[in-house]
């Protein structure tokens, strides 16, 4: 990597590997600092370890890894000729301690701080509460170095804004929100990643910069919550609340979102605590949007419950095949996903439950089928909990065949009412009329 602008990415997941392929693509010699040993082996043989549709990444890692243009290393000792060092670890929130687990964090931190060049500058793209960079990752960085903050080396935090399904798209294309501790942070910042991504970048503070991304989350949060109390009155009058928010949609600046089964992955449900945490105060409107989206594979395993009555049927003893683990459509991300939620929920009252996902191969303590006919044949309900591509237009009258009761909950508004109602099928869930006779 002689000559060429060095950078180092630490964390090699969701985000840093995107992260680290878009740098070495643009030119900078990268190494990928990644703990588990296991990941530096496959990925140092160019193989992606994120499954999932992620459009060039795989092709691209390959590419880079074979011009040497990226390495990866569990020693970050390859840090002290790094120009730059960009933080991607995770952050996870103690929702019951209510506060976020920085252990990663601080750990890559430190390490980092110890193998730190003169006049480098750090970035932070982990989501993080406000407040973080200046009370947690500054001094950590300045005891480890010896050196100071934004004069011997630069600090900045520009938050990630990747989405699965769209890595290396969004890394391009999406604005940025680039936040120094000082102007010179952010100058440098805005010309590392300003030869790195097209994408427009927006210079601010540090805090600023933290304050912008756990509230973009915790407002995409509330949109979601709104749209699910809404489907909860929707349900209790009888009126489908797709067709409300849709015509709801139809008056100018109203955007309500999509009523589901629950709201998963790392940002949505994590980051409007870490907004919470480091606001200092105890704001009520967002708390109570997570506590209800949070409350939602209740209410779905609640549905169910109504509906195996009807049919004459308790819980417990009754099979119910759960499809979609993943907590979006054509991902293998299961973090806080909402069907993990409902598989425990339906356990607890002493259902035995069935998980097909074509994207996931193996769950901690959830055990998957292999196809979806295992999955389905004998159930006495279908829960539809992720819209993956492979779920639409599924061959109902095969399926009804296969079933032992014939009743499907749709988390997702994934079905036409009419259609399976056709197929013999008793159809309910989040914001549908309940028509299960
Ligand atoms: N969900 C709903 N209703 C909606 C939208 C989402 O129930 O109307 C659920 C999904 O099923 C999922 C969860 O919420 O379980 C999160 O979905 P998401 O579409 O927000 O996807 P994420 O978790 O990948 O969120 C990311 C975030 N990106 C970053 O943090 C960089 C978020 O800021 C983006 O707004 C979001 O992608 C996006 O717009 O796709």
């Amino acid at each position: 990597m002689r000559g060429m602008e060095k950078v180092c990415v630490v964390g090699m997941g969701y985000v840093g590997i995107p992260v680290a392929v878009q740098f070495a693509l643009s030119g900078f010699g990268v190494a990928g600092i990644e703990i588990s040993q296991k990941k530096v082996e496959l990925l140092g043989r160019g193989v992606c370890t994120i499954e999932g549709d992620e459009p060039r990444l795989a092709e691209s890692l390959k590419d880079v890894v074979s011009k040497k243009k990226l390495v990866f290393s569990s020693d970050y000792s390859v840090c002290r000729n790094a120009d730059a060092v960009i933080i991607c670890v995770q952050t996870p929130f103690f929702r019951d301690g209510n506060k976020p687990d920085y252990a990663c964090l601080k750990s890559a931190v430190e390490s980092i701080g110890a193998n730190l060049k003169k006049g480098a500058l750090v970035v932070v793209e982990s989501t993080i509460a406000p407040g973080t960079i200046d009370k947690v990752v500054k001094p950590l960085l300045e005891e480890k170095s010896g050196m100071k903050a934004g004069t011997d080396f630069y600090l900045a935090h520009c938050p990630e804004r990747v989405m699965p399904g769209r890595l290396l798209e969004n890394l391009n294309n999406m604005d940025r929100v680039v936040g120094g501790i000082n102007e010179e942070s952010t100058k440098r910042a805005l010309a590392v990643y300003g030869k790195a991504i097209k994408a427009k970048l927006h210079p601010t503070s540090a805090l600023v910069a933290e304050v912008v991304k756990t509230g973009e989350n915790a407002y995409r949060n509330v949109q979601i919550g709104f749209a699910n109390e809404l489907a909860l009155m929707c349900e209790n009058l009888g009126v489908d609340a797709f067709e409300v928010r849709g015509l709801i949609n139809t008056s100018p600046h109203r955007d309500v979102h999509m009523p589901g089964a629950g709201v998963g992955g790392h940002c949505i449900p994590k980051d409007p605590w870490l907004l919470v945490y480091g606001s200092g105060m105890e704001p009520k409107l967002i708390i109570e949007s997570c506590r209800l989206n949070d409350s939602m594979p209740n209410h779905v395993s609640e549905l169910i419950g109504k509906a195996l009555a009807k049919r004459g049927r308790k819980m417990e003893g009754s099979k119910i095949a759960i499809l979609g683990l993943a907590y979006l459509e054509n991902s293998d991300d299961t973090r806080n996903s909402p069907s993990v939620a409902l598989h425990g929920l339906l356990r607890e009252k002493g259902a035995s439950v069935s998980v097909f996902d074509p994207y996931v191969k193996s769950h901690d303590g959830i055990e998957l089928s292999k196809t979806l006919e295992d999955a389905v044949s004998g159930a006495d309900c279908i829960a539809l909990m992720t819209a993956h591509s492979a779920f639409r237009n599924l061959d109902l009258k095969r399926i009804k065949g296969l079933v032992r009761t014939p009743l499907i909950m749709d988390g997702r508004n994934h079905f036409d009412n009419e259609m399976c109602k056709k197929q013999g099928f008793g159809i309910f869930g989040v914001g549908k009329k309940f028509e299960v006779d």
